[in-house]
């Protein structure tokens, strides 16, 4: 009798224990968490959690299929995420940001993709490996000014899967063409010709992946000024602090 009695409740557990796993299993993904994109906000409260849904609860389970250009990944229960008129908190920010990824598994990585409306902003390959926990990366904002929403996109390699993020940007600094106010304008106008024109670097600016960049030429960096070098063209990863060959700072 005791042991049937046992029996029964082993049985009447085993339902239960099949409905929990895949509730945890659906926890474990990842995030921006800083700049606080939509879900942080969601998570921390900054936003109503009536007006967010399952965000508030599931920052990291903006789950959809790879390709899309939304906040939620098409995922119906996190739909408020795509609403641009909810009071989402907006980041200020030069060209450069430094984005933040935080992870509840680390699932092998195809890459990561930025994209202000249709442009990719930036890329990173994950090689196929787990991540680190968490993960940052620094991305110029190429050009884009004023209020825009950036979407972050994390690729898992093994599944078909990607994570949505979107944050919320006011940046400063875009629009390209003003050129960094220069010390050397006091230059008496005696020597006239030849050397201003043909000395001054091409463009200055912001400093930006994918630029060619003359030897001399002069850019700006996390609030910093530098002088190229030599002569090449930039890839991510080679910001001036990084690369001492290739900038000295000014
Ligand atoms: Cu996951």
């Amino acid at each position: 009798m005791k042991l049937m009695r046992k029996a029964a409740l082993v049985l009447a557990a085993v339902p239960a224990i099949v409905l929990i796993t895949p509730v945890g299993s659906a926890s474990a993904h990842g995030y921006v968490s800083s700049p606080a994109s939509r879900s942080a906000q969601c998570a921390r409260g900054d936003i109503a959690e009536s007006l967010c849904g399952q965000a508030k609860y599931e920052p990291q389970s903006a789950e959809g299929p790879k390709g899309l250009k939304n906040c939620s990944g098409a995922n119906d229960s996190f739909a408020p995420l795509n609403n641009d008129s909810l009071p989402w908190k907006v980041t200020n920010t030069g060209q450069t940001l430094s984005l933040t990824w935080t992870f509840t598994a680390r699932h092998a990585t195809r890459d990561y993709e930025y994209f202000i409306g249709g442009t990719r902003v930036g890329y990173f390959s994950g090689n196929n490996q787990q991540p680190n926990n968490p993960t940052t990366h620094q991305i110029n904002l190429g050009g884009f000014s004023g209020r825009q929403k950036l979407i972050a996109i994390w690729n898992i390699s093994d599944t078909v899967n990607a994570f949505y993020s979107c944050i919320d940007l006011n940046i400063s600094g875009g629009g390209g063409t003003t050129p960094p106010p220069t010390s050397t304008t006091t230059r008496p106008p005696t020597t006239t010709t030849t050397t201003t024109s043909t000395q001054q670097p091409p463009a200055g600016g912001t400093w930006a992946a994918n630029t060619s960049y003359a030897a001399g030429a002069t850019v700006t960096y996390g609030g910093s000024s530098y002088r190229c070098r030599q002569a090449h063209t930039s890839l991510t990863g080679w910001e001036p602090p990084n690369v001492a060959a290739l900038w000295e700072k000014i």
